[in-house]
């Protein structure tokens, strides 16, 4: 079956003429990684322990105990990591770099061993002629800002800001895509207010006071970043914009959308795009804040003109007003851990239903539509911006086959139906430029350990012997004809 006739089934009836084949031949075929998540080399270079290393250490934070001292070695194995990309035929890769390998304790000159070290991966990327994207935060703050406060502390937002240019400063002139920020709303809601994430705290205020701070900081690295590397290369922001959907018309539903939007989507793109929080925000949390943190002169230094957007997006939220006993529906089913805190300050009363529909492993309803909704929201919200999808995958309960093979079907129907949903997109004339499958290779999931491989390339967790799966050869595909296969198209994963 050819890759246009696999696909013309998944055309919604309602585009059926508007729906080339082929992507755009500049489209970026990516995969995207964290430094905590694959690195390890946690003691190694002078790194010194982020709150990550601290929380995992932390009896009874992380699945089993589980921790990225070792993760699966890329700091060793980048060169073969590398390799594997550039046989499957993708022209992209997004990783980010560790701030405290860089600069250890968050202030002061950078660490030339911890540079030295992106600076061999760019090498290595630029050779095989791989694009490197550097996410200049993916959540492993140095544990000594931690110590001062963190980052519902201001502070914290000038020490990113001299980072961003220590990094900038030593690789600019190589690396012409950054993303400050990734997924901003999980450092400060899972970090600081239900506390599944590192640091662990659970105190409302602190994750609003985080979330500014967190704003504040994309901006001034922004400029940071701006002043000292070349002018073409793109600044942007990667954000797990939640696509929100009310249960059902009733005003009380809609209210719980707009509350829950603002404090997943409006509390980032509000100051980033438009220069200022919405006033539904500011009014649904006065209980808790005046928001007196928010200091003359920030709107402005956060809004600063970008030039491209990063999307993370995994799968929809349901949501109801008040429940009719009364009862409080809680975070327990938003899709971010089990915790006795909410994520949600001021949203205490919204109810969160499980959408209908097949599930990942991370229990998360699979839908597509979701993508699309995403992407042209923002194609609105931010007309002229270049968008990129930073993150979409899937976990998947993997595992070789006997002859060693790992064949991953589920994950193959999973990125054909949000490729898909993504063509759909540029077809309706949004502005995406690439896609970066998350992820790369099996990981630390974070609070969930070991046990949710997101990856393309299964990691024997024993050997960190690395397989690709099916579904690495089928995104190879992809990527290097620019026409999604059928999702029938490539055979067993492996070697
Ligand atoms: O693994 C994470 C990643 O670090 C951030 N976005 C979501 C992924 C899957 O949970």
């Amino acid at each position: 079956m050819s890759g246009s006739e696999s696909e013309s089934e998944s055309v919604p009836p309602q585009h059926p003429a508007a729906f080339p084949s082929a992507f755009p031949s500049a489209f970026l075929w990516g995969a995207a990684t964290s430094a905590y998540q694959i690195e390890g080399a946690a003691r190694e270079g002078g790194r010194t322990p982020s709150i990550w290393d601290t929380f995992s250490h932390t009896p009874g934070r992380t699945a089993g105990g589980e921790h990225g001292d070792i993760a699966v070695d890329h700091y060793h194995r980048y060169r073969e990591d590398v390799a594997l990309m550039a046989d499957l035929g993708l022209n992209a890769y997004r990783f980010s770099v560790s701030w405290p390998r860089v600069q250890p304790t968050g202030r002061g000159p950078a660490v030339q061993v911890g540079l030295d070290f992106y600076r061999r991966l760019v090498d290595v990327l630029l050779a095989r002629g791989i694009k490197p994207a550097i996410t200049l935060y993916h959540w492993d703050l140095p544990q000594e800002l931690e110590d001062a406060g963190g980052w519902p502390e201001r502070e914290t937002a000038y020490r990113f800001a001299e980072y961003a240019q220590l990094v900038g400063e030593a690789l600019g002139d190589r690396v012409e895509q950054w993303i400050t920020l990734n997924e901003p709303w999980c450092s400060a809601f899972l970090g600081y207010g239900s506390g599944v994430h590192a640091p662990g705290r659970t105190d409302p205020v602190a994750a609003l006071r985080a979330a500014h701070h967190l704003n504040l900081a994309h901006g001034l690295a922004t400029s940071a970043l701006r002043s000292v590397m070349p002018a073409r290369n793109s600044v942007a922001l990667s954000l797990n914009s939640a696509v929100v959907r009310p249960f059902s018309r009733d005003p009380a539903d809609l209210a719980a959308v707009r509350k829950i939007d603002d404090l997943a989507n409006g509390i980032f793109h509000g100051p980033v795009l438009h220069g200022a929080y919405p006033d539904t925000l500011t009014a649904a949390t006065a209980g808790l804040t005046d928001w007196s943190f928010v200091q003359d002169g920030d709107p402005a230094a956060i809004h600063q003109p970008l030039d491209a957007l990063g999307l993370n997006y995994y799968t929809p939220a349901l949501v109801s007003g008040p429940a009719e006993d009364g009862a409080a529906g809680g975070p327990r089913a938003d899709g971010h851990g089990a915790s006795a805190h909410s994520p949600w300050p001021g949203a205490d009363d919204v109810v969160f239903h499980q959408t209908p529909g097949e599930r990942t492993e991370m229990g998360w309803t699979i839908d597509p539509s979701g993508l699309y909704d995403l992407i042209t929201r923002y194609a609105r919200e931010a007309p002229g911006l270049a968008l990129y999808v930073t993150e979409n995958g899937a976990a998947y309960d993997d595992k070789p086959d006997p002859d060693g093979r790992v064949h991953d079907p589920e994950r193959i129907a999973y990125l054909h139906g949000h490729l898909s949903a993504v063509r759909r997109a540029l077809a309706d004339g949004a502005d995406v430029r690439g896609y970066y499958l998350w992820s790369l290779l099996d990981n630390f999931e974070w609070a969930y350990g070991y046990e949710k491989r997101f990856g393309a390339v299964y990691v024997d967790y024993g050997t960190l012997e690395r397989t690709p799966k099916s579904s690495a050869r089928w995104y190879g595909q992809a990527a290097r004809t620019g026409v999604l296969p059928g999702v029938g198209d490539v055979g067993g994963g492996g070697a």
